[in-house]
């Protein structure tokens, strides 16, 4: 079977340029000038003229039913990653769990059967390490040859996924040898706990106090001490996830200016959401914008410093950290109790309609869009140039884009299994067409032709930024 896509602008990384793709079967075969494929038979032709040809979208951050606060992500693997096909997203890397306690392979094994024959574009695993000590790092090793290249400490969350700085230096010193890339969760869990109980015992219970009690210093100075542990561990690269706030953005730019392996993401909701009209929303609203890290101030210069972070390249890459809770009984769960709402927002479905509107607002360029949002994700975590490039040899994972087009974001038309949208009536001046994984058309005009089970579980190599 294949399939031409005439007529369209092929972006990528280094620049966009008119071109006609061919796909035979699952993979790009070749890619025209548009004077050239006249002669070029296929079985099936896609006009794309007055659209881009970008690579799918791969979301590097989400958590499909992942258990949090004593409920669970309420997106399953079909749900959410058919979600993801609609916003133009071809491939997750997922968070699989060893909760502290649990033997490492027997976290990854859940995660497999949750994954396994219920996804609709292709995915692949991080590990999160629950605890560090000589059974998990000896996994590490095992882990990075069966394709899990990369692992997730926290400095937040004691007693639950909390790991010390000893443990963290142990993981980086074995990352270091074994390729693997270390993801941190940095925030000072310890200093944010006793905030918390200070802030419950005077009665702040309201959404908005997960914000306040979360400070930017505590994230910068989590961030730079994460920085030092991977200098000490012989320059272990490390990867610091949801990065919200712009002090902790210029740790991680010192450190790139230094030739340091350390890189970091971003997320949308730290782009365009705020501590006062989201989390500060009335009575318990704020509640759908909990989230850690936090939302920051929009009195202060974070999100400014975030997209000039993107095009300096001192943010690699935006994720979504999808970790959806409905508001009903899941987020509602910490009425009264700010430090009971369960983490996380939902948005797997937006990030490439989110950052695209990054483009049209003057923040990034067009190559830089697909960049952050598919190329990068593909070269950090071990999937490129499978994934993440429009080129002959490459998985035909395509989104055809419609620069002409609009996009309004709400809960009555969004697929996450979500009562509520962080984006509600949100307006997106482009919009997602056709979406293509591995040479099948899974999404045209906003209706599905997809199915549960089309995606493939991924074995990563090791990153391609790694020195
Ligand atoms: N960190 C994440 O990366 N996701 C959900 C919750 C959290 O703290
Ligand atoms: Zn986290
Ligand atoms: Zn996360």
């Amino acid at each position: 079977m294949s399939l031409l896509v005439k007529g369209g602008t092929v972006v990528g990384p280094t620049g966009a340029q008119p071109a006609d793709v061919l796909v035979e079967g699952e993979k790009i075969v070749a890619l025209f000038d548009p004077a050239y494929s006249q002669t070029v038979q296929a079985d099936e032709v896609i006009d794309a003229g007055g659209k881009y040809v970008i690579p799918g979208g791969i979301d590097a951050h989400t958590h499909m039913e992942m258990p949090f606060g004593g409920t669970s992500a309420s997106d399953t693997f079909d749900t959410g990653t058919r979600a993801a096909a609609f916003g133009g997203t071809t491939t997750i890397v997922d968070f699989a769990i060893q909760k502290t306690g649990e033997v490492v392979q027997d976290g990854l094994d859940a995660w497999h059967t949750k994954a396994d024959g219920n996804c609709h574009i292709d995915y692949a695993f991080h590990m999160i390490l629950g605890g560090v000590d000589d059974e998990s790092l000896k996994a590490m090793d095992s882990l990075v040859t069966e394709g899990i290249t990369s692992f997730k400490l926290f400095m937040a969350y004691p007693g639950v996924f909390y790991s010390d700085d000893g443990q963290i230096l142990r993981a980086m010193q074995r990352a270091r040898e074994n390729g693997a890339m270390i993801m941190m969760h940095a925030e000072n869990g310890i200093a944010i706990d006793v905030l918390v109980q200070q802030a419950l015992s005077r009665g702040e219970t309201d959404p908005i106090y997960h914000g306040i009690t979360r400070p930017e210093a505590l994230e910068a100075e989590a961030t730079s001490r994460a920085i030092s542990l991977a200098s000490v561990a012989k320059d272990c690269p490390l990867y610091i996830v949801h990065l919200s706030a712009s002090k902790a953005l210029e740790a991680v730019a010192a450190a790139r200016n230094d030739g340091r392996n350390v890189f970091a993401e971003t997320c949308p909701q730290y782009l365009y959401l705020t501590l006062e009209d989201q989390l500060g929303a009335p009575g318990f609203e704020g509640a759908k914008w909990v989230c850690s890290t936090p939302l920051r101030s929009k009195h202060e210069s974070h999100a400014r410093d975030l997209w000039k972070g993107l095009r300096s390249n001192d943010l690699a890459m935006v994720s979504t950290d999808h970790c959806p809770f409905c508001f009903k009984d899941q987020k509602e769960l910490g009425r009264g109790d700010f430090s009971k709402i369960p983490n996380g927002i939902g948005g797997v479905e937006h990030r490439v309609d989110l950052v695209y509107q990054g483009v049209v607002d003057g923040q990034l360029s067009l190559e830089r869009w697909v960049e952050t949002i598919a190329t990068t994700p593909a070269r950090m975590f071990g999937l490129y140039p499978q994934k993440g490039i429009v080129a002959p040899g490459s998985d035909a994972d395509l989104v055809i884009y419609d620069p002409n087009g609009t996009t309004r974001i709400s809960a009555e038309t969004h697929h996450m299994n979500m009562d509520y949208s962080a984006y509600e009536g949100v307006e997106i001046q482009g919009r997602v067409g056709t979406v293509i994984s591995r040479g099948t058309v899974i999404v045209a005009d906003g209706n599905y032709h997809g199915r549960k089970g089309h995606g493939r579980y991924l074995r990563r190599g090791l990153s391609s930024y790694l020195v």
